[in-house]
């Protein structure tokens, strides 16, 4: 009989895996706090925007091999796909992932495999363990490995099966069952560790690009004041067979890019010093850009300011810290101007003026590009004479 497998947490990664494994034959039950994401999955419809995710979840639900509801139930695989956010001072916040764990704990039996996905500090994986066993103290033959989820918003389906896993366990037998199980639907390599060396290198990854994002955007900042086009240099810069610098943008957004790095420098603050300032330059950026805004609203009286863009990066509709919506709302803080925004994969946003484009092509007086979604790339430079552009993604920096 196909394995039974019960997933904790029903977003950016649990959906898209969870509606994976249903594909592939599993029994796979989904279990979410909001009963409004359940009923919605339970229709065959989905409350994110993940290229290919409806056509798979919809096929899911109408085979029943995918049901959801807000209640766990006992499986022979829990996956734990909860957010990990941090707090106020930085710190993780892992109280989603101990409610996760402990809302498995009366389901788990000897024998069973408890898998964590969700970005985690270095030692969650065990801190699971504790919660489970001590929440159910007659278990002594449980698995335990941290599975880091590696895909990028707007490429899930196709990265959580191509792309190489890494699969930690908090002991031997717990890596083998564990790669055993992501084997049978994981096309990349299914690389085995501890489970602390799995958590670490989640991190790690996140921190990589978060360094060399902070080295393009400090690179804009300098280039700004020494009046250097920064896209031309970088593009003439990665000419260099061993140069790849990454683009500048309005700052770095997401649930993972600006979070993850902070547990590093957590766990060793004293010793993270290039990690820590990484994570300042691309805190730091939303502000330069507001006082580009400023600078270019002075020679205006109430000048229309269109914004656009909201989510955090091109072409999703995920808004989750993203850089273009802290702007956005600085900038109407300040009241420079008639602030309007367009933002494609969003219907509305609560306290922002969303207008469509061409709206605020024809209106604005100054355009602020925040995010380089495809409907962006394809204005027609000719809609833009007479106004100022501040673009921080670099969409329109190619030369007629
Ligand atoms: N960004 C730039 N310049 C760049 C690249 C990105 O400013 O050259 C910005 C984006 O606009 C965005 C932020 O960085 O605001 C993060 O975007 P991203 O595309 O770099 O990454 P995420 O957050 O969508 O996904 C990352 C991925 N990690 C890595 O590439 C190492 C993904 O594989 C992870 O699974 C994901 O984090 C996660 O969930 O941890």
């Amino acid at each position: 009989m196909e394995k039974k497998i019960c997933v904790i947490g029903l977003g950016y990664i649990g959906l898209p895996t969870a509606s994976l494994l249903a594909s592939r034959g599993y029994d796979v039950h989904g279990v979410d706090v909001r009963q409004d994401v359940v009923d919605l999955l339970n229709k065959g419809e989905i409350h994110i925007v993940e290229p290919g995710l409806d056509i798979l979840v919809r096929s899911a639900i109408q085979s029943k091999k995918l049901k959801a509801s807000a209640q766990v139930k006992s499986a022979d695989i829990f996956i734990i796909a909860v957010p990990t956010p941090f707090r106020e001072n930085h710190q993780a916040d892992l109280s989603y992932v101990e409610a996760a764990s402990k809302s498995v704990a009366p389901f788990v039996k000897d024998g069973n495999l408890v898998i964590l996905e969700s970005t985690s500090p270095v030692g969650t994986t065990e801190k699971i363990k504790n919660w489970i066993e001590s929440t159910n103290p007659q278990l002594n033959t449980v698995h335990y490995a941290h599975c880091p989820e590696r895909v990028i918003p707007g490429h899930v389906l196709k990265e959580l099966i191509e792309n190489d896993r890494i699969i930690g366990g908090v002991d031997e037998e717990s890596t083998k069952q564990a790669a055993l199980f992501y084997q049978t639907f994981v096309e990349g390599k299914v690389l085995t560790t501890g489970a602390r060396t799995a958590e670490m290198c989640k991190l790690v990854e996140n921190s990589f690009r978060d360094v060399n994002i902070a080295f393009a955007n400090e690179l804009s900042v300098i280039c700004d004041e020494l009046k250097i086009n920064v896209w031309e240099l970088i593009q003439l810069a990665n000419h260099h067979p061993r140069v790849n610098i990454l683009q500048p943008g309005p700052g770095v957004g997401g649930h993972c890019i600006a979070v993850d790095p902070w547990f590093i420098v957590e766990a060793a603050p004293t010793k993270a010093k290039l990690i820590a300032t990484a994570r300042q330059v691309n805190d730091a950026k939303p502000y330069w850009v507001i006082e580009q805004v400023k600078q270019q609203a002075a020679h205006y009286k109430m000048p229309v300011i269109a914004c656009l863009g909201l989510s955090f990066k091109a072409n999703i509709d995920d808004l989750r810290e993203s850089p273009a919506v802290e702007i956005i709302k600085e900038l109407q803080a300040l009241e420079l101007g008639k602030i309007i925004a367009v933002e494609p994969n969003v219907q509305s946003i609560a306290g922002i003026n969303l207008v469509d484009l061409n709206t605020a092509l024809e209106t604005a007086d100054i355009i602020l590009v925040l995010v380089d979604h495809k409907e962006f790339k394809q204005i027609n430079k000719k809609q833009l004479q007479g106004k100022k552009i501040i673009d921080t993604r670099g969409i329109f920096h190619a030369k007629d």
